[in-house]
């Protein structure tokens, strides 16, 4: 469905809201999955929203999006760690936009190298939530070429 977008979380981001405000925001899932739909019904999108704790439940949601306009994905922790998550991108050849709350760069360095990053079209770091509507913006025009 090119006109569907999918918004995938990884782990902990359920927690959102709940700890950490200081680095995460004061913000839920449950206000990013409304923040998300909204921009999504501004362009006449369909929006998947989903979040998974598990790392192959993430490849398999990742294979569950082919055929969309793109993804917007914030893999969470598994950014820094995780050669299957790269692998699912390339392998359903995605449009993916990473996204990350938190500005990784400001923080601890094993925050600094992201797996996802060489295979993602655009990241949108340290915005807060507002970078999940930056990515979807992003999709929405030009098939989610960004330039
Ligand atoms: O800044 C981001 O969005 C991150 O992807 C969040 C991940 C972190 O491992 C990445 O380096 C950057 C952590 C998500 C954990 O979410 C929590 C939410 C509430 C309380 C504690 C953790």
């Amino acid at each position: 469905m090119p006109d569907t977008v999918h918004v995938l979380n990884g782990p902990n981001l359920n927690l959102l809201g709940t700890r950490e405000p200081e680095v995460y925001g004061h913000a839920t899932l449950a206000d990013v999955e409304a923040a998300c739909r909204a921009a999504c019904e501004r362009h006449g999108l369909d929006l998947v929203f989903r979040q998974s704790n598990h790392e192959g439940e993430l490849v398999t949601f990742l294979q569950e999006a082919r055929g969309s306009r793109g993804v917007v994905l914030n893999a969470a922790a598994y950014t820094h760690t995780s050669v299957a998550l790269a692998d699912a991108i390339k392998a359903v050849g995605l449009i993916v936009v990473e996204v990350h709350l938190s500005n990784v760069f400001a923080r601890e360095a094993f925050r600094h190298h992201s797996f996802i990053s060489p295979v993602a079209r655009g990241v949108i770091c340290g915005l807060g939530i507002d970078g999940y509507r930056l990515a979807i913006d992003a999709l929405a025009t030009a098939g989610g070429k960004i330039s």
